[in-house]
């Protein structure tokens, strides 16, 4: 037997209802059912001390300074990055929903300086691959439960958009960009296409940082 392969890092992104949940949990179960040590995990991590001051913000029973809210969005990622490397390590792929580029896009979509906004998060895991559902607002509106928590206006999701297309452009290496309007199936099918090549190939590579 060869050394243990470390897991890849593969994370969602996109506006909400843009489907992430749905598509990382379809992921998962994928690699799962062809024998590949899976875990999924989302951010915010809602189950933390942090994380529950995250979601008293998010659903309205609490109001932060813009920049405060931001940091405690980042640090929620740091409290974990000890745990989410050693995963990696002992070669358990990870599909997480949401990640730094979440904290960019909706604190530069509320006016915030782009490279304020990315520097807490240079230091933490670079993703091996991150799937960026992109699609209209307007069109997410239609789906279910859209509009129930801070963020979820369509106005501000267009905003989010624009900075999720910045993004996009700078890290186009390891970005994949997917339009979220075809069909569940239709997706699940391009982002298993895409993961079944990736795999194989990051496992040998060491972890890196952003920067
Ligand atoms: N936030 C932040 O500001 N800073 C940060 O650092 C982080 C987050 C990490 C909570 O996120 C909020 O936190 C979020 C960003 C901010 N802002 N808001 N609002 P969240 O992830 O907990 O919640 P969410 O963005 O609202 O995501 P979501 O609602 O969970 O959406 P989703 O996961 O992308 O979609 P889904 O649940 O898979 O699908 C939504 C619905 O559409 C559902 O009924 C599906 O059955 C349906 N669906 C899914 N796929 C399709 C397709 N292909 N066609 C048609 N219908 C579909
Ligand atoms: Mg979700």
């Amino acid at each position: 037997m060869g050394p243990i392969k470390r897991g890849a890092l593969i994370v969602f992104e996109g506006c909400d209802r843009s489907g992430k949940s749905t598509q990382s949990r379809r992921l998962a179960e994928l690699l799962k059912s062809r024998g590949i040590p899976t875990e999924s995990l989302n951010f915010p991590d809602r189950s933390t001390d942090i994380g529950q001051v995250i979601n008293s913000y998010l659903t309205n029973s609490k109001d932060l300074q813009d920049e405060v809210i931001h940091l405690l969005f980042s640090v929620n990622r740091w409290e974990l990055m000890g745990k989410l490397r050693q995963k990696l390590l002992a070669g358990t792929t990870l599909i997480v929903d949401r990640y730094s580029y979440s904290g960019v896009a909706y604190s530069v979509a509320k006016g915030m300086d782009f490279d304020w906004c990315y520097a807490p998060e240079r230091g933490l895991i670079k993703p091996d691959a991150v799937f960026y559902l992109r699609a209209v607002p307007d069109r997410l509106a239609e789906r279910s439960e859209f509009g129930e928590e801070r963020y979820e206006k369509v106005e501000f999701q267009s905003r989010v958009s624009a900075v999720y297309d910045r993004i996009f452009s700078n890290e186009s290496t390891y970005w994949h960009q997917l339009d979220a309007s075809v069909t569940a199936d239709e997706l699940h099918f391009l982002i298993a296409e895409i993961a079944e090549k990736l795999l194989p190939k990051v496992t040998t590579q060491p972890l890196d940082k952003l920067s």
